[in-house]
């Protein structure tokens, strides 16, 4: 059994109150709770973790060594130039899975870079909610108990 620690950075929690032709109409307790099943389908536990807060998402991040197997990570508009939370990942010693809900490729051009993927073993991208089981299932494919 592991446990993992899904992130999501900042004004996620306004899902599924605006935007729905971009980031549809699926709220963030409804992606946290399907992260939650498709674990628990697994016999893998979660904890969730929403922050608007660069500093308190770099904090669970370092909460999670020796706690947490793996982390999903949603890091918002901060995917695209945290140094604090590339730095981060880099220091942590488990498995990083990198989920956005829309395909950040396809829209403006400062979405292209990602300063997480590189701590990544994976990016998925542009699956709205589906995304989320699919990151379930790349964040304990190799992830060790603890
Ligand atoms: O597609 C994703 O999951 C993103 O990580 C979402 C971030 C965006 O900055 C990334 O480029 C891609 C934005 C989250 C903002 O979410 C809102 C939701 C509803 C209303 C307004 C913003």
């Amino acid at each position: 059994m592991a446990s993992i620690l899904l992130l999501h950075g900042p004004n996620l929690n306004l899902l599924g109150q605006r935007e729905p032709a971009i980031y549809g109409t699926t709220t963030l307790e409804d992606h946290q709770n399907r992260v939650i099943r498709a674990a628990a389908d697994r016999g893998h536990t979660v904890e969730a973790v929403q922050s608007n807060h660069e500093g308190d998402l770099v904090e669970a991040i370092h909460s999670a060594r020796g706690r947490h197997a793996a982390i999903i990570i949603n890091a918002g508009a901060l995917t695209h130039y945290s140094w604090s939370i590339h730095d981060a990942l880099g220091a942590y010693n488990g498995r990083v899975v990198e989920v956005h809900i829309s395909n950040p490729h396809a829209r403006e051009s400062f979405r292209q870079v990602s300063v997480v993927a590189s701590k990544a073993v994976c990016t998925i991208a542009g699956l709205g909610a589906k995304g989320y089981d699919l990151a379930v299932r790349a964040a304990v494919v190799v992830a060790p108990s603890r």
